[in-house]
This record gives C-alpha cells, structure tokens and sequence, in this order.
C-alpha cells in the first residue's frame, strides 16, 4: 500500500439556492400577494475520522470537492431543498490546516471525529419574505449566499503511544516484529523501511499498545539528508520513544549523540520526551564489549541502558517490563494522554456505522 501522509485539496460548500418572486393566483382572489419561497441552504463539507483508512491516497487523484447548492425557492412559498453535505472520510490522527493561512483546523483522531470545514450558503429569501404593510406586493427576493471554499492541507500523524527510533540497520523493523504481529520488511541494508510501521504490543492481560517503527535517522536528517526527518512527525504523538541503539556498529555512541542531535534540530518537544535506550544485536557481542558499551553508552545518556536481541529475543521481558513502567509512571504524572480529544476543537458525533465500512472510498 502506498503511504501518502500529506495532502492538499480544495473545498468547495454549495451555494444557497436563490430566492422566487412571484403572486398567488387563485380564482375569485384577484390581489394574490407575494408567495415566493426561501432558496435552500447550500451543503457544507464535513470530514470524518474513519479507522478503516491508512492514508491519505484517496485525496492524491482528485483536488476539488464539492458539496451540493442548495435549490432555488419554489412557488406557494415552498422553500428550496437544501443541498446534500459532503462527508470526506480521512484516517484517524490526520491534522487539518488551512493551506493559505496556515491556521490549524483540528485534529481527527478517534473514529467519528468530525470537523465541518466550509460552511453551505443560506438560501435567499423569497418575496413572500419581504410583504410589508407598506409594500402589499414585493418585487424583492435574495440571492442564495456563497458556500466557504477553502484550500486545506492534511496531514497524517499515526496515533502511536510508544515510537522506536535510531540509525539505519539497527534493527528496529525486527524489534517491532518480534513484540507485535507486525509483518515490516527487514533486511541488512540501510533505509529499509521506507514508511512507518504500526504494530500493537499486547501486555500479559491483553491490553495492547501502539507502537511505531519509523525509517532510520541519520546526521543531517533535518536537512532532508538520507529520508530526512519528515517521518519523526509520526512520533510527535507518542508518549515515550524508545531509542535502539546497534551494539554491533563500530560507533554505537556517537550513533546515539546523532541521533539525540537531530532530535534537538527537529525540535516539537521530541528532544525532551522521555525515552528508553536499549542495544540490540548483543546475541553478536561478547560479554566484556557489551559491559563496556553499557558503560559508555549509560554516561552519555544519563539514564540506565538495556541490553536486548532482537533475533534471539534475548532481554525483551526486562525491556518490555521498562516500557510498561515508564508508561505507568507517566500516566501517574499526567493523567492525561499527550493528545486529549477533548480539548481540540472537534465535534464528536455518532454516525452510522455504515459510513465505517471496510474498504470505503472517499465518497464525493
Ligand atoms: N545479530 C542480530 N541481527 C539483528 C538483530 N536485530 C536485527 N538484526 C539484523 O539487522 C538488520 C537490520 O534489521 P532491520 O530490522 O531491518 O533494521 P531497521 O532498524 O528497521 O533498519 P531500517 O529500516 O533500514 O532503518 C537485519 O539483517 C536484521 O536481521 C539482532 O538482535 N541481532
Ligand atoms: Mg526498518
């Protein structure tokens, strides 16, 4: 599947239907009065969280989307139908930007979040509207208002608690395989994953947690160097990361300064989240050199280094056991999850089920 987590459309809301003039005519009334009615409310345009959806492809093939106009007022002063909403699908943790302005719109995080992003127009008043004791027979009636048209951009960011970050190679992909049923390519190359990886990581009493395999980092990512740094944005919203480091590369230590760096320059608090560091591949050390890098690797850092394989899966109880308790710990701290829906300015609404069917495509 092709991973697309930015986007651009155009909105467009329907216009309100116009106004009617026109008179009564009924026999034996021969001063009829005005009977035009209201034009319609033009449709607006709604996007909704629906976790069915990995990307953000749908929106790569087609730019404009339009709601319905509303109909214009009838006779008899019947007022016009209104136009239909249109209700664009996007997937859970896509952030919504006014592309002119830059003005953040909200976040869509959790299924059934919704967010009207351009408003229908009214419908024009009809001549009935405007009788009067003064005007016994208005020839008045409104025009229907514009619909909003904006330019948005979307952004994905996966919605991940725990993220995994390091070098190129360092094994992440298989760490990630081996604690979740995630299925990521691994190999003995650099950059083999190209787009992030999600993978539930479940506790002994089955609660599961997200955690996110993201492309290596490298010195100069915040340059656009090697994949750049365009994919820490997926850890933004995590809460802790853990930092794996290669015990088998010739510099594992400066590895890790690296990376710490290119945290610092990405900015957006990653530098500050609390992470574990662990080093993978020691099933390929021997036990003085793995003593050592613990030593070195511990003064850089500050805080307790863990040794883990992720081949033999050697060391992933104690390690799992760390995450868990760092998790608890920061939940004692701030009760609150880093993103609370309830403080973005959203609507939470219950839509039919249906709208969630597998495999839906963006409705037009
Ligand atoms: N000996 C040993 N090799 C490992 C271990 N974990 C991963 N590897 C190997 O290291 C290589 C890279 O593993 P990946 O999981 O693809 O590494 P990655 O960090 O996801 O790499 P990128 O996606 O390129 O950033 C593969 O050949 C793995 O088999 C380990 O615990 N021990
Ligand atoms: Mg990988």
């Amino acid at each position: 599947m092709q991973f697309i987590d930015q986007v651009k459309i155009n909105v467009q809301a329907g216009d309100g239907g116009d106004g009617l003039v026109t008179f009564r005519r009924e026999k034996f009334v021969p001063t009829g009065g005005p009977s035009g009615g209201n034009g319609g409310n033009g449709g607006s345009v709604h996007l909704v969280a629906n976790p069915q959806l990995q990307t953000l492809l749908d929106f790569k093939f087609k730019q404009l989307y339009k709601a319905e106009t509303g109909e214009r007022g009838g006779p008899k002063g019947m007022t016009g139908a209104c136009g239909e909403d249109l209700i664009l699908q996007v997937p859970c943790g896509t952030s919504v930007y006014n592309d002119v302005t830059g003005a953040f719109l909200g976040d869509l995080l959790i299924k059934g979040d919704s967010i009207m992003v351009a408003k229908g127009g009214k419908g024009g008043l009809g001549n009935k509207h405007f009788l009067s004791n003064s005007n016994r027979a208005p020839e008045t009636c409104l025009p229907g208002m514009r619909g909003e048209e904006f330019s948005l951009r979307f952004e994905l960011k996966l919605i991940a608690e725990v993220g995994i970050l390091g070098m190129p190679n360092a094994g992440k992909s298989t760490l990630i395989s081996v604690l979740s049923s995630a299925k990521p390519k691994i190999a003995d190359y650099p950059f083999t994953t190209l787009v992030p990886n999600l993978g539930v990581v479940r506790k002994d009493t089955g609660d599961g947690t997200v955690f996110a395999d993201i492309p290596g980092l490298i010195e100069g990512a915040h340059e656009g160097i090697g994949l750049g740094h365009d994919f820490l944005r997926h850890v933004e919203r995590t809460r802790l990361l853990i930092h794996l480091v290669d015990g088998t590369d010739p510099n594992p230590v400066e590895n890790y300064t690296t990376i710490q760096r290119e945290l610092k320059s990405y900015g957006r608090h990653l530098y500050d989240r609390p992470q574990i560091v662990a080093i993978n591949k020691i099933d390929s050390l021997d036990q003085d050199l793995r003593e050592i890098l613990v030593e070195e690797l511990q003064e850089a850092c500050g805080s307790e280094v863990l040794l883990v394989s992720a081949v033999t899966k050697t060391g992933l109880k104690p390690f799992l056991q760390k995450v868990w308790d760092k998790l608890n710990e920061l939940d004692a701290q701030a009760p609150k999850p880093v993103v609370d829906a309830d403080d973005l300015p959203i609507d939470r609404v219950d839509l039919p089920e249906s709208l969630f069917a597998p495999q839906a495509p963006v409705s037009n």
